[in-house]
């Protein structure tokens, strides 16, 4: 048998990873559950079914959908789109996959068809599989795309399926023989002009961000209990939810719907979590539903972990008061896979995303590249061993944001005497909602699709909760169609083609907007 080993040494902050030669992430992650002896023990827990296995069941499965992915046809090296809601077969199709060598590429459920089949193409796709609920949107954009994946399968339901094809296959596969430095899987980044861009990530990465962040800044242990509101879809979920509990051996339970206030505190109630992961809006909302005289027994929870865009001090400060515990604030991209700044248990500094993880570096520098004097803000770089290998097919973007090691975060920041880190916002016009990417272009073309619509400008605008959500303005073709019906019918405009989180929240409607010489919208005026 291959050995698909890494050791670990602690005895130093950053601890070392050494991978043997060859090194199939899937192996350190799935199987050496059960050569430490954790086969009985419950891996992952579905908060809505109930269901619940054992690692040696999450073993024994994923072998099977390795064995039913190369027996659809798929080949190592080839990409298999996911649009699966939080479940185990989630877990089984990624580390399924990565076993075999086919290439995973989870995709955020909350898109649209056209979204759907832009990526579809993008990626060449050899597979689509995609749980029953998204079907709306995934087979629309199938018959659409003029690329036709070889395989197109529903997780489960009726006919043919993955849940079928799994109870069918052998239980028993060999891992490909990768490299750590080989593909591992992707994840979809949206980008300011409107299309997504393929992150390609090897299979050292996930490694690094769960001994850097989870065990070296949270103090992660095998007998924590997760539950992340962010989905696995995202780069913050996958970790959160898969792929930290799965380095320590811990449980982490699965929660398959919208995070609702809600529906988050009747799961910590019954699953008693002792990590949380949730976003500013969430915790904005949780708080709005206690203070509202909700009292759910949280009393679980050791600690709570916040990222996506910055969390306001004022609902760190509520949250203490009420719950008694911090929120740890950090800041992840899709490109560095997980959180490479953090606050950390007693080391918090309020309206901070944190000091860096152990194990990755800075550069605060001015336009020309030139590091900036500290304490004055700039563009963030970052170097470290969970970066991305490159954009998929786009040099152009890939030779703009990784220079010589050091990734472009596009993020303005200023660090502190004693090195703490403070967001400015982005040097670009991307907005963070609810912790999602949107592209103003993207809703500025939709609404100016509309044809009553010349012409629209989309920016951020704090709500009462200081959380930015998008606001639009509008110019008429007949400005005496102005007023709140109009409103109404361009908000429905959106709701058709548009995810809804990227729903403009007010509409401005005005005689025209500011512009450079060169006719480009100058967002930063709107704002
Ligand atoms: C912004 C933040 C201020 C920032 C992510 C945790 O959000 C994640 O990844 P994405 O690729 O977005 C990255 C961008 O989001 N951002 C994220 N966290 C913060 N801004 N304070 C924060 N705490 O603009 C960054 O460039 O969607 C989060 C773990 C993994 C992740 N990928």
């Amino acid at each position: 048998m291959t050995d698909h080993t890494v050791t670990i040494d602690r005895s130093a902050s950053p601890a070392t990873l050494d991978f043997s030669d060859t090194f199939n992430c899937a192996v350190h992650m799935i199987d050496r559950h059960l050569a430490e002896g954790r086969g009985g023990k419950v891996a992952f827990r579905e908060a809505q079914t109930g269901r619940d296995i054992t690692f040696a069941e999450l073993a024994e499965n994923v072998n099977r959908t390795g064995n039913a992915l190369l027996g659809l046809g798929l080949e190592p090296g080839e990409r298999m789109l996911m649009m699966v809601k939080d479940c185990h077969e989630f877990v089984y199709l990624f580390y399924g996959a990565i076993k075999v060598g086919v290439i995973p590429v989870p995709l955020n459920t909350l898109l649209r068809a056209k979204d759907y089949a832009f990526m579809i193409g993008n990626a060449e796709a050899a597979g689509v599989i995609y749980s029953p609920e998204f079907a709306g949107e995934v087979e629309p954009a199938l018959d659409d795309c003029p690329y036709k994946p070889a395989v197109v399968l529903r997780v489960d339901g009726d006919g043919d399926t993955l849940a079928g094809r799994i109870g069918a296959a052998s239980a028993e596969v060999e891992a490909a023989a990768s490299g750590p430095m080989d593909d591992c899987f992707w994840l979809y980044s949206s980008g300011s002009t409107g299309n997504p861009k393929g992150v390609i990530h090897v299979h050292r990465d996930i490694a690094v961000t769960c001994e850097q962040y989870a065990v070296g800044v949270l103090g992660w242990r095998e007998d924590d209990v997760v539950l992340s509101a962010a989905k696995l879809f995202f780069a913050y979920g996958l970790g959160n939810a898969m792929n930290f509990p799965l380095w320590m051996g811990s449980t982490a339970v699965l929660f398959d719907a919208a995070p609702t206030p809600r529906g988050m505190h009747d799961t910590i109630e019954a699953f008693k979590p002792t990590i949380f992961f949730g976003v500013p809006t969430l915790y904005a909302a949780q708080l709005k539903e206690l203070e509202r005289g909700a009292s759910p027994d949280l009393s679980s929870l050791r600690l709570c972990v916040s990222a996506g865009e910055a969390l306001p001090p004022d609902i760190l400060d509520r949250w203490k008061e009420r719950i008694g515990i911090d929120i740890l604030d950090g800041i992840g991209t899709t490109e560095i896979l997980h959180i490479f700044i953090s606050n950390r248990p007693g080391d918090i500094k309020p309206g901070a995303s944190g000091k860096l993880v152990p194990g990755y570096e800075a550069r605060i520098v001015d336009d020309d590249g030139n590091d900036v004097p500290g304490g004055e803000a700039g563009g963030l770089m970052i170097r470290g061993d969970s970066l991305l290998r490159e954009y998929w097919r786009n040099p152009e973007k890939t030779a703009a944001s990784l220079k010589d090691g050091w990734i472009v975060t596009g993020d303005t920041y200023e660090r502190d005497g004693n090195g703490f880190f403070t967001c400015h916002g982005r040097s670009d016009d991307m907005l963070k909602v609810g912790g999602i990417w949107v592209s103003p272009v993207e809703i500025e073309l939709k609404l100016s699709e509309h044809p009553k619509v010349l012409e629209a400008a989309v920016v951020g605008r704090a709500d009462d909760d200081d959380l930015i959500k998008p606001e639009a303005f509008v110019v008429l073709n007949e400005p005496s169609d102005a007023g709140d019906d109009l409103a109404v019918e361009l908000l429905n405009h959106c709701k058709d083609g548009l995810a809804r989180y990227k729903y403009p929240r007010w509409f401005n409607f005005v005689d025209d907007l500011p512009k450079t010489a060169t006719g480009k919208i100058q967002r930063f005026r709107l704002r």
